[in-house]
């Protein structure tokens, strides 16, 4: 086995859980260089809403022009087996990755959220593993709500204004508004129970994408912060409609439109496009 009782009932109960030393000095360069031609060549859901603003992160998502080369990388990672013992799954399959690049010490917080907002998502078998190029103190690192991978489905947040992190994404009411986390945090420490930890190159924080999470800032001690997140997800999967209300992300959610216009309420989430690992 490449995890531990420990680790395996951590994600089960808290939604997340760091393994050190996951990936060997190999690995790590070829997700880097993989990382560095994304940002080099962003693709069609590239995200720059929040340019020019203090939230200012480079942020893209499932790049078609670089799919086969993470399809070909996944394959020669340990990924995949982690994510299946993790969740106790027969099978696995990759999604796509989303790439987060925060530079000059001055890129604030990137607002809670939870992935299940924006894409069509539910079950217990689903996994991003969040791979950071840097060291980076537990003040700069991904912050994750224990246990809310299992709690309310919020709305998401359209992560476009920097003064209101909650501003809402579907805006219907189907999902209760996102809570405004910082705020309750800056009034009571212990108003949420927040888990974060230090990582150092090589370190994989593997998250349930369904946890409350948000990337913390960077500053002057820790100006520069590079994350490849690799998504998966394994045997009890299943397509969950979104609001129709935000046209972008109406029912499918933005990425592999045509794919999950297939799928119905409740069904397995599977189709040729995604990669099967085990
Ligand atoms: O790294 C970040 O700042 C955010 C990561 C994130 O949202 C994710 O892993 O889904």
């Amino acid at each position: 086995m490449l995890t531990t009782q420990e680790q395996r009932d951590a994600f089960s109960n808290d939604g997340a859980v760091l393994i050190r030393n996951c990936l060997d000095e190999t690995q790590l360069a070829q997700c880097y260089e993989a990382f560095k031609w994304n940002v080099a060549n962003p693709g069609p859901y590239v995200f720059r809403k929040l340019d020019g603003t203090k939230l200012q992160t480079h942020i893209d998502n499932a790049n078609p022009a670089v799919k086969g080369r993470y399809d070909d990388l996944v394959t020669t990672l340990p990924l995949a087996r982690i994510f299946q013992e993790l969740w106790g799954s027969e099978h696995v399959w990759y999604f796509a990755e989303e790439i987060f690049a925060k530079e000059g010490g001055s890129s604030g917080r990137g607002p809670w959220h939870q992935d299940t907002a924006n894409l069509p998502w539910a079950g217990p078998h689903w996994g991003n593993a969040w791979i950071t190029f840097q060291s980076i103190p537990k003040k700069n690192s991904l912050e994750i709500i224990r246990g809310s991978h299992r709690g309310i489905q919020y709305d998401g947040s359209t992560f476009a204004n920097p003064d209101d992190p909650t501003e809402p994404l579907h805006r219907d009411g189907t999902y209760p508004r996102l809570p405004h986390i910082d705020k309750d945090l800056a009034e009571d420490p212990n108003s949420w129970d927040v888990m974060s930890w230090p990582v150092t190159p090589g370190d994989v924080l593997f998250l349930h994408p369904r946890s409350l999470h948000g990337g913390a800032a960077v500053d002057a001690e820790c100006p520069t912060r590079h994350t490849l997140v690799l998504r998966f997800f394994g045997d009890d999967a299943r397509f969950r409609c979104l609001p129709e209300s935000n046209p972008r992300y109406a029912r499918t959610g933005p990425l592999f439109k045509e794919e999950m216009a297939k799928l119905n309420e409740g069904d397995l989430f599977r189709s040729p496009v995604f990669r099967q690992l085990a």
